[in-house]
């Protein structure tokens, strides 16, 4: 089983536990699900203006959201075996129930996650969400939502970052562009619940832009 990173190395409520899939298996997984997920390019509404997401996004759960004039269309997580078999690991890893997920494919260095928290009413006020990297390493920041500095980390393939706890209320986090990139998948599992007051919807592509 994988370690996790040091504690101290990041903020209180982030976990980072590298290699939890292990090499071989992440580099087969992101072949797999680059190929089989319905991947799609939406486009978002920001100060009345649309503007494309810079990265491709996929839903799943137990239902659709809609956010800055987009819907979101429900895929079920049981339509790719290997997406229902990670939310089962990552349950039995995390003690935490996870019921949706979403999935995020930057083709290269120029596809970008801007500044937000997951702090939509659906996950809950402390939500625990896992997220997995496949592929290429990226640099993932967190900034203190009261300011501060930003504390970086890289998150290579395989490895699992868990966020829970204050996390989302204090922390606002972001995936910058780069010069170059090899392409990455991300999945981050969640526990949504469609009954919950309706909030702006998840922040998929409501982010300020990526630094
Ligand atoms: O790609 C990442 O590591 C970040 C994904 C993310 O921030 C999100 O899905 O909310």
């Amino acid at each position: 089983m994988a370690a996790p990173v040091p504690p101290g190395t990041l903020p209180a409520g982030f976990e980072l536990v590298a290699g939890w899939v292990p090499g071989a298996e992440a580099a087969e997984l992101f072949t797999h699900l680059r190929e089989v997920v319905p991947w799609e390019h939406k486009r978002v509404l920001v100060f009345g203006k649309e503007h494309p997401v810079p990265r491709l996004t996929c839903w799943f759960g137990p239902s659709a959201y809609s956010y800055s004039g987009s819907t979101n269309e429900a895929h079920p997580i049981t339509s790719i075996p290997a997406l229902e078999d990670l939310r089962q690991h990552l349950e039995s890893f995390t003690g935490a129930s996870f019921n949706s997920l979403l999935a995020n494919y930057y083709r290269d260095g120029r596809d970008s996650m801007g500044w937000h928290s997951d702090d939509e009413v659906e996950l809950g006020p402390s939500p625990t969400i896992a997220s997995v990297s496949l592929g290429a390493a990226r640099d993932f920041h967190l900034r203190p939502r009261g300011g501060g500095p930003v504390v970086r980390a890289r998150l290579g393939g395989g490895d699992l970052l868990v966020m829970s706890g204050r996390s989302q209320m204090d922390w606002q986090h972001s995936l910058p562009k780069r010069a170059a990139s090899e392409p990455r998948i991300n999945l981050t599992y969640r526990l949504f619940d469609p009954r919950a007051p309706a909030s702006e919807g998840l922040q998929l592509g409501a982010e300020a832009p990526a630094p």
